[in-house]
């Protein structure tokens, strides 16, 4: 088992950010080891001798706890682990149905926009194109060839959840984060808006990740790696608010140098 927790995470998704989120917050140092679908499946089903049951990633390998092997699993270890001087608890006592219903509604989000995005993949050649990792440029039509291959695999894999949401249940999910961030309960004592109790809680963190769908976050994040979707983009202007919730708290929680992980607590 390694000394720091080793992340497997694919870059481009959604999921690997709601993980990579909680433990940034948390100021817990892990390393990386990116993941390619197909050929690192095949690579982590033989490291794991998992054979039976469908692979997904994020998946991370604890020093002391085994692996984990979903996002949310993840971000529960990353609240029993924290290093941030000031931390809230992101799962916090007696919120858990909220935060897991929270999380179930991220996910039909990012279930709906996984399947647009594979299927703007497969429909049009250019966004394809800006897909092909950098050090598979040089492969010319075989590494267009190869990314449409792994689009289709994905559809393939992911029929089911896509099946079970649609843009209509992706826009309800955003417009009752919308109310629920512009009710009284969402004021904190320190100004900010949050899903829950007006205090910061993985609810948030699922959301905002929801929100990437709606707006990839400014090109200087991670995030940016994902194209945008053209099929949410005439709601961008309904949604302005909660674009820019999702920019604050971006900022704020998962910036790179991560300012709270160095502040003394009073
Ligand atoms: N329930 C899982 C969902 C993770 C998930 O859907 N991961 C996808 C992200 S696109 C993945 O692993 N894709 C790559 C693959 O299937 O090879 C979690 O929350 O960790």
């Amino acid at each position: 088992m390694p000394v720091i927790p080793e992340l497997v995470s694919l870059r481009i998704s959604a999921w690997s950010m709601k993980a990579r989120f909680a433990l940034k917050y948390h100021c817990i140092k892990y390393r990386t080891t990116p993941y390619l679908p197909v050929f690192g499946e095949l690579k982590l089903r033989l490291r794991l001798w998992e054979w039976r049951r469908k692979l997904t990633v994020p998946v991370m390998f604890t020093p002391k706890d085994g692996v984990l092997m979903q996002s949310y699993d993840i971000a529960q270890w990353a609240d029993r682990h924290s290093a941030r001087p000031d931390a809230v608890q992101l799962f916090p006592e007696g919120k858990e149905v909220l935060i897991a219903s929270w999380n179930a509604k991220s996910d039909a989000v990012l279930f709906f926009g996984r399947s647009a995005l594979v299927e703007s993949l497969l429909s049009d050649p250019a966004v394809l194109r800006q897909q092909i990792p950098p050090g598979l440029r040089w492969l010319g039509p075989l590494g267009t060839a190869l990314v449409a291959a792994i689009a289709r695999w994905l559809r393939d894999k992911y029929r089911e959840e896509s099946s079970r949401t649609s843009l209509t249940k992706a826009l309800d999910v955003f417009r009752e984060a919308q109310a629920a961030l512009r009710g009284p309960d969402a004021l904190g004592p320190d100004g900010e808006r949050h899903l829950i109790g007006g205090v910061l809680s993985y609810a948030d963190m699922a959301m905002a990740v929801a929100v990437q769908a709606l707006k990839p976050f400014g090109p200087s994040s991670a995030a940016s790696a994902r194209p945008p979707l053209k099929v949410f983009q005439p709601y961008q202007a309904e949604f302005a608010d909660l674009i820019a919730w999702r920019d604050a708290l971006f900022a704020k929680y998962f910036s790179t140098d991560n300012e709270g992980c160095t502040k003394k607590s009073d």
